[in-house]
């Protein structure tokens, strides 16, 4: 489909291009859409920028993927569509291993979400070969199936744009979890220890640079950051700025495009 670079909306038609182009190659699952637009709901709520509070999520998680003794960031259909440069960018600042963990798991996916790391640049991509499978009893369904090398004997995980379950199991399996997850109320943001709520397209990115930025730190400030954090109260800012962004709008903000007509 042609998106005219003038539609007010141009920027997120193009980014649900990429998801729909993502499931006709298999790569997305066909829930993956469904969540999708649950997440740009979520994002308009955010104004679809960056608000202060993701900031400092994001600041925490680098510090703690920069710290942790065996960090893994887990891939699914969604982030190899939206932005797997830059997932394998971030594995690669931070030392986190991509491993790919699927909800909707086949071998047809698997092979589509490979070819799509591969191009962007990983040299390595964990949770694809048999020899290595292990299964975290935890877990439900065949998301069950982890790597040896990688989730199964990580001690943090970063799950973006996760299912609930996923993330509880994880954390009764004594693993600490870092989310992306626009929808600050879901299960996986309430039970991960970094909820980061923010789009992955803004999200990633900023993550990047934020690693470039905390590797000049030593471990010691690292850990501060890391021991201030507490996410439960965290999520209560974000509430705070969502609802306090929609009492503004009720109260004034929101533009008339019709005054004029
Ligand atoms: O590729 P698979 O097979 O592993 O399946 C992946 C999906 C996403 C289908 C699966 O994990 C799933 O069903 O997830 P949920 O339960 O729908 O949760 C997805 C969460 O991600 C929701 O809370 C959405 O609001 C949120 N979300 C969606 N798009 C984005 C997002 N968060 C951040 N950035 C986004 N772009």
């Amino acid at each position: 489909m042609t998106i005219l670079d003038n539609h007010p909306r141009a920027e997120s038609l193009r980014i649900r291009e990429k998801i729909i182009e993502g499931m006709h190659k298999k790569i997305v699952a066909e829930a993956g859409l469904i969540a999708h637009g649950r997440g740009e709901a979520y994002d308009y709520l955010l104004g679809e920028k960056t608000p202060n509070y993701a900031q400092k999520q994001q600041e925490v998680a680098v510090a703690m993927l920069l710290t942790a003794k065996k960090p893994i960031i887990s891939v699914n259909g969604n982030i190899a569509a939206l932005c797997p440069k830059e997932i394998v960018q971030l594995s690669e600042q931070t030392g986190a291993l991509l491993e790919i963990n699927l909800f909707y798991r086949s071998e047809e996916r698997i092979k589509a979400i490979t070819s799509v790391l591969e191009n962007a640049g990983t040299k390595t991509i964990l949770g694809v070969e048999p020899e290595y499978y292990e299964t975290i009893e935890e877990l439900s369904h065949l998301r069950r199936i982890v790597d040896l090398r990688g989730i199964y004997s990580a001690d943090l995980v970063l799950v973006p744009l996760e299912d609930g379950d996923r993330t509880m199991a994880l954390r009764r399996a004594g693993k600490k979890v870092i989310t992306i997850d626009l929808n600050p109320l879901s299960r996986t943001s309430l039970w991960s220890n970094v909820s980061i709520v923010n789009n992955v397209i803004r999200a990633v990115p900023e993550m990047i640079e934020e690693s470039l930025r905390l590797k000049e730190k030593d471990t010691d400030e690292l850990k501060e950051l890391i021991n201030d954090f507490d996410n439960y109260k965290s999520l209560q800012e974000t509430l705070n700025f969502m609802s306090s962004r929609l009492k503004e709008l009720s109260e004034g903000k929101l533009e008339d495009p019709t005054k004029n007509l």
